[in-house]
């Protein structure tokens, strides 16, 4: 069983494209263990996209995830980091294949609806960036209600 860190991005907290990602994650039989608003302070968004402190977008990228409230989320559920980087599509609209959710959803490649977590070291990086690890609920209850 796997962890992972989604985030519904500032635009898609605007465009109330909430509930529709958390029922596409439940519909997939993956357990939400935390989720919270949060407006992300510089700092932890430059932790979150460290990786890319050398790109030239990174400037933006960081202004834009920290200028409006996200959605925070901690899923889990069976190999759901690669599942869940399949059911979010490619970075860019151009690329994300319709049935994803960038694919049905953004329009632009800088402000693209949700991320979500591409490695357990990043999963766990992130989810201990923005949740304490130790007050995670505990999602066992809910398991044998998922069909398989
Ligand atoms: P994310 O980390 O946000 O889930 O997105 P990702 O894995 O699909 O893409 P990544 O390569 O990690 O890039 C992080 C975010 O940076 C923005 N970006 N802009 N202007 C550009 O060329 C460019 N390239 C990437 C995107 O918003 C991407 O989600
Ligand atoms: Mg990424």
């Amino acid at each position: 069983m796997q962890r992972t860190f989604i985030m519904v991005k500032p635009d898609g907290v605007k465009r109330k494209l909430i509930g529709e990602i958390v029922s596409r994650f439940e519909q997939k039989g993956f357990t939400l263990l935390q989720a919270e608003f949060m407006t992300i302070d510089r700092e932890k968004a430059e932790y979150h996209y460290e990786e890319h402190n050398e790109k030239p977008f990174f400037g933006e990228l960081v202004d834009f995830i920290t200028s409006a409230p996200v959605f925070a989320m901690v899923w889990e559920g069976e190999n759901i980091i690669e599942v869940s980087r399949t059911m979010i599509g490619k970075t860019s609209p151009t690329e994300a294949l319709p049935g994803t959710i960038r694919g049905d959803f953004a329009f632009c490649k800088e402000e693209n609806v949700i991320h979500g977590s591409d490695s357990l070291e990043s999963a766990e990086r992130e989810i201990a960036n923005f949740f304490d690890p130790l007050k995670l609920r505990d999602g066992k209850a809910d398991y044998n209600q998922n069909v398989r």
